[in-house]
């Protein structure tokens, strides 16, 4: 019995975390029967979503439950891929996963609109009057976390252009095929449009968004992936209350 813990729907987008989506689709496309639950990051050590539990073992972050389970299952997920293309996807998925990742954390967190209405829900199950310091700790966490990093040192012009160069480098490699190697969609597809689904997304007020819309395939893209792999899946609802 499998169990991936995550979140669903929120914020118009088919989760709230890129990551979560990326194994919802890994799952989906090795073919395996699962559940879902909503996660509690207190109870697992890297305190970090999405994580797996397979028959009583935990697996965390969405690298090591996609290996967990093509090694138990004696096949992966870029069969049928030559090397050089297994590097190219893993490359794009890193890329991926980090300008335009941190793109996203920035324009959800560090905007006041879009944290009101988006990150800010997150903290509603905490009773006041301990809700706001909560709140603010965490958000400061992200802040120092981004600073410390590197990447919030960055001007928001700045970060965008990086952002834009990742984008716009995946659209140029997808070009018109269905998928980034072709009919057929490996292991980075899952990974990379779970980002851009999350980075277009319209919830929030961002540039981030026109930047992958202005990409007609990666819209086409996005949109097949999200129909193929991101919907009418039964996610219990987070208690906010
Ligand atoms: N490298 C991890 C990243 C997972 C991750 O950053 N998850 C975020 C949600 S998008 C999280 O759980 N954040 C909670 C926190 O940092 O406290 C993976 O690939 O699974």
């Amino acid at each position: 019995m499998i169990t991936l813990y995550g979140w669903g729907p929120m914020f118009d987008c088919p989760s709230p975390s890129s990551f979560v989506m990326k194994s919802l689709i890994q799952l989906q496309m090795l073919g395996v029967e699962f559940d879902l639950a909503v996660a509690d990051l207190e109870a697992v050590p890297k305190m970090k979503a999405p994580y797996l539990v397979d028959d009583g073992t935990l697996v965390e972050d969405t690298n090591f439950i996609r290996w967990h389970l093509e090694n138990k299952l004696g096949r992966s997920l870029d069969d049928g891929l030559s090397a050089a293309e297994a590097a190219a996807g893993w490359a794009l998925e890193r890329m991926a996963e980090d300008h335009v990742v941190k793109n996203i954390i920035t324009q959800r967190w560090m905007r006041d609109e879009n944290f009101q209405k988006g990150p800010a829900l997150f903290f509603m199950g905490i009773p006041e009057p301990q809700r706001t310091a909560v709140t603010e700790e965490v958000r400061g966490g992200m802040r120092a976390y981004m600073h410390g990093q590197g990447f919030g040192r960055h001007s928001e012009t700045e970060q965008l252009e990086l952002a834009d160069r990742d984008i716009t480098a995946i659209a140029n490699f997808l070009g018109d095929k269905d998928y980034l190697f072709g009919d057929a969609p490996a292991a980075a597809d899952a990974g990379v449009a779970a980002v851009l689904i999350a980075a277009a997304c319209e919830f929030f007020e961002t540039p981030l968004s026109g930047l992958v819309r202005r990409h007609e395939n990666l819209v086409a893209y996005i949109t097949r992936m999200e129909a193929r792999y991101l919907t009418g899946h039964d996610w219990p609802v987070p208690e906010m209350a």
